[in-house]
């Protein structure tokens, strides 16, 4: 085993790392090298409780021996096939068996290579369903205030963090945005889903009032809000965005690149909040982490509407070369299997009451203005220091890694969601260095 003193210095490594202080990082590494379940080992051998799923996506816990066989055997039979024009079977099973998991009739399954491809593409479907149908003129994207739909143009433009797209220009034309539904006023402490806001879906009908619903295409937001901050929806908030969407057959895209595979205790958040949408993006925990992959679900009549022109005409003119890359395909039925026998997602829903009342416990340590949660999912919010915000959770994050566990932190939100293999003296464990983390944390 490496000991840190052995490891070379990073500070001048060619790696410009993703979503990172590159500088501040270079000079104190926090490395991973090996994990298991719930848990990572860095270079020099110890031990990290996974309090965040990797990136939320390792929602069956690491190098699970099934998913890991299931690639390896893969990489070893057909390492590439391409799928346009051309097929492998993996691509067709596997279409197949997420559509079977899917809620109402999204049962058409376009498929990507990750949450921002996901997110691109159901945009670009969106736009093109319309224009297919005759209503070209519906253009306008909207998306919410908080929201993150990953990192390309279109997912970067819908999004509404501020830091994330301030420095990238003018992004796309003809996208708005309604009000996030963050009220700690109303809501601080809220357990699962707050009581007040409902209504803030009306803005919907401002949007739709000052563009003329006829110009707007799709509405996409997340069920839960998670890198904004993990804002749980309002009861009552996503049935009336649904209505407005209805009412001006406006499409609705739920982003469920964190929210599916089992982390609110269903397969999907659209199942949990008896929602549907019309198309849903996902990611992450479709292959459990262990290979990039994501996919765009879409309703019959979406997929239909694309099914008219000449058979010896391509319907859509969008894919990427790596869409359905066989160990994907192969990574996400064992993913699937590994899901379905061990009743992660059952297992999730019954050890969120545990997991919410252990989380709530930490109301009252310093410095903590919010806890909330829902499913395998909590955020305990923080007051930001002064002239500094986002320093606090930074140094919360870093202090949690030299205790043993590793968390994310969103601004001044540290957000904690497990590999749902978790389990209770786990949770009372990573808790419990929680509390020794917000206690040390000035
Ligand atoms: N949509 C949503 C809702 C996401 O959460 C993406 C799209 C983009 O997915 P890709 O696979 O392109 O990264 C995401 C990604 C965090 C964190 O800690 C969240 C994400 C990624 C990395 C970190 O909040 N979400």
């Amino acid at each position: 085993m490496n000991d840190r003193a052995t490891l070379p210095s990073l500070e001048n490594s060619a790696f410009f790392m993703p979503f990172s202080m590159n500088r501040h990082f270079k000079k104190a590494p926090r490395l991973l090298a090996r994990a298991e379940g719930i848990y990572y080992y860095t270079p020099e051998g110890r031990k990290l409780i996974d309090g965040s799923s990797g990136l939320w996506c390792v929602n069956a816990g690491h190098c699970r021996e099934k998913i890991v066989k299931a690639v390896q055997r893969q990489v070893a039979t057909l390492d590439f096939a391409p799928t346009f024009q051309m097929g492998h079977p993996l691509a067709f099973e596997f279409a197949d068996k997420v559509a079977s998991l899917a809620p109402a009739d999204l049962k058409r399954v376009f498929f990507t290579n990750s949450g921002s491809e996901s997110v691109d593409t159901a945009l670009k479907l969106a736009l093109a369903y319309h224009r297919v149908r005759g209503e070209g003129h519906r253009v306008r994207l909207i998306g919410r205030e908080r929201g993150y739909h990953g990192v390309n143009f279109g997912g970067t433009a819908v999004g509404g963090m501020v830091s994330n797209r301030k420095i990238f220009g003018a992004l796309v034309t003809g996208v708005d945005h309604i009000r996030h539904t963050h009220d700690l006023e109303k809501n601080a402490f809220s357990r699962g889903q707050p009581r007040h806001g409902a209504e803030l879906a009306d803005d919907l009908e401002r949007l739709c009032a000052l563009h003329d619903p006829s110009t707007i295409a799709a509405v996409i937001v997340e069920p839960v809000a998670c890198s904004g901050g993990v804002l749980v929806p309002p009861v009552g908030y996503l049935e009336k965005l649904r209505a407005i969407c209805d009412k001006h057959g406006i499409l609705l895209i739920f982003d469920e690149v964190i929210t599916a595979w089992g982390r609110l205790g269903k397969t999907f958040g659209a199942q949990h909040f008896n929602v549907i949408p019309d198309m849903i993006t996902t990611a992450k925990g479709i292959t459990n982490g262990t290979v990039p992959m994501g996919a765009v679900l879409m309703r019959e009549r979406l997929f239909q509407a694309f099914m008219t022109g000449p058979e010896k005409a391509i319907e859509v003119p969008h894919g990427y070369t790596y869409s359905s890359h066989p160990l994907a395909c192969a990574a996400g039925l064992a993913a699937m299997q590994v899901y379905e026998e061990e009743g992660l997602f059952t297992r999730a829903a019954e050890l969120s009451p545990y997991w919410e009342a252990q989380a709530h416990a930490l109301k009252g340590l310093p410095n903590v203005i919010d806890i909330r949660n829902i499913g395998l999912i909590a955020a305990i919010e923080l007051t930001p220091r002064k002239d500094a915000p986002g320093t606090r959770a930074l140094d919360a994050h870093i202090n949690a890694f030299e205790r043993g566990l590793y968390m994310r932190a969103a601004a001044d939100t540290l957000a904690l969601s497990p590999p749902l293999i978790i389990t209770k003296s786990e949770i009372d464990q990573l808790f419990e260095i929680v509390r020794d983390v917000l206690k040390s944390t000035d």
